[in-house]
């Protein structure tokens, strides 16, 4: 389960196991997973921690925020962590007789930030170091570190003392460019989010054109990176993964405008494009490494549009459609795509604005209490100038429902139901 950072992916996490549990329990939670169910009712409970060694999702402290007074969000995420589910699946038809089907599912809140190292294993050094670069060039954050690399003669020597310099500006600007311009295109990922454990040395690199002593040593430290990242990617951590949750929070990007829009498109179609290819290189890197047949390849991808509670229903169609269209490709993958709130804040309304009716939605605003809100005309392919002339989608932001009963009840949500009848159709 992964998506740029702030897609919603602990929300969706703590609504999917309150919802997989109340349901369990007989509670009408997901729609569509029990239609696809048919009648035969699921037991669900969390899996014990056994030996692993992976943290655990923190499933009760998001609930108890989500049932506090006042409700609050989750808080972000600082490392890889894993939900683990144990469900017991009654068999279909005929075989029904037979004893239940027992199935763990694990699923794994990815850092978002890693999911653009992915593309780094393909690319050289001098590759990505002249497309960061041009990516950079009219970003007003990111002139001290231009002006640092400007200023470095052309084959400057071997210098490990430069290298850390390099480094820290560039690092204290890809902070900024996320913190304060809310970009998301932004390598290496885990300068953002280090993995756990020490940093070792040759994290001190930066992007750098040209040849000589030092983009030899930078070029050394960025091949030892995507070693690391190509480790992870087949320890036995990831090496299980068969299928995928892949989110976006692309009415955010709208309402940031074309800059920001273009940024998270550029990051989503850079990840995406690095998933066609890891079928088959995680293919023979696995099966290389562990002498397994066959090994595990991801069948199944769900592309998922998050917040979508910011519109009304008539206006989900398209934000489908545009996730659609951003991350569609030809891949031997069954992929859908879903407008998903994973925690349901609003209710569907009709507004009288400038005289005519509009699908809006109503709920909590911070600071505003009860406010009905109309973001404005979702498009369902990337927009074009004349959407960006236009000032008008605008979203607020909404206060989590207090849901201080979801461990019985579950929480209300939005196609959270549809995407795991699709993510576990082959299973059920
Ligand atoms: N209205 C609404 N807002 C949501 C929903 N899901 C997430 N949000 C908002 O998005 C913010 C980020 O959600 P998270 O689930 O923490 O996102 P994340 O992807 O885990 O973020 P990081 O861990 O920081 O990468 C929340 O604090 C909410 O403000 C939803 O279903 N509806
Ligand atoms: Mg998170």
């Amino acid at each position: 389960m992964t998506g740029l950072a702030r897609a919603g992916k602990t929300a969706f996490l703590t609504s999917l196991a309150a919802n997989l549990l109340a349901m369990g329990a007989g509670q009408p939670t997901l729609p569509a997973l029990a239609a696809r169910l048919g009648g035969r009712r699921l037991s669900v409970s969390l899996a014990e921690t056994g030996a692993s060694a992976i943290p655990r999702f923190d499933y009760g402290a998001h609930l108890d925020a989500l049932a506090a007074e006042p409700a609050a969000w989750p808080a972000r995420t600082g490392a890889v962590s894993l939900l683990a589910l144990d469900l017991s699946v009654p068999r279909a038809g005929l075989a029904g007789q037979f004893p239940a089907r027992r199935l763990r599912l694990e699923f794994l809140d990815y850092p978002g930030e890693w999911l653009l190292d992915l593309p780094l294993l393909r690319t050289s050094f001098s590759d990505w170091s002249e497309s960061a670069l041009r990516r950079l060039e009219n970003q007003p954050l990111a002139q001290d570190f231009l002006a640092f690399s400007m200023a470095l003669p052309s084959g400057a020597r071997r210098d490990e003392a430069l290298a850390a310099t390099g480094h820290r500006l560039y690092r204290s600007m890809l902070h900024r460019l996320r913190d304060e311009a809310g970009l998301a295109y932004l390598q290496p990922g885990r300068f953002l989010m280090p993995a756990p454990g020490p940093e070792p040395p040759w994290v001190q690199f930066f992007p750098l054109r040209g040849t000589g002593g030092l983009v030899g040593l930078l070029e050394e430290r960025y091949s030892a990176y995507a070693n690391a990242a190509r480790q992870d990617l087949v320890s036995p951590l990831f090496g299980k993964l068969d299928r995928l949750v892949i989110m976006a929070d692309l009415l955010t990007a709208l309402a940031s405008g074309h800059d920001g829009f273009a940024d998270t498109q550029a990051a989503l179609s850079a990840a995406a494009g690095a998933l066609r290819w890891q079928s088959s290189w995680m293919e023979s890197v696995t099966a290389l490494l562990s002498l397994r047949w066959p090994p595990p390849v991801i069948r199944r991808v769900a592309y998922a549009a998050t917040k979508a509670d910011h519109v009304a229903a008539r206006q989900r169609g398209n934000l489908r459609n545009l996730m659609k269209v951003l991350t569609g490709r030809e891949t031997e993958m069954a992929s859908d795509y879903f407008a998903l709130a994973s925690i349901r804040c609003t209710e569907d309304a009709i507004w009288q604005l400038g005289g005519r009716s509009v699908s809006a939605v109503r709920g909590r605003v911070a600071g505003q209490g009860v406010a009905l809100s109309y973001p404005g005309e979702v498009p369902d392919q990337p927009p074009d100038n004349a959407f960006w002339s236009h000032t008008f989608f605008a979203l607020p932001e909404f206060e989590p429902t207090r849901l201080p009963d979801a461990r019985r009840v579950g929480m209300p949500q939005i196609e959270l139901d549809a995407l795991l009848a699709f993510l576990l159709d082959d299973v059920l």
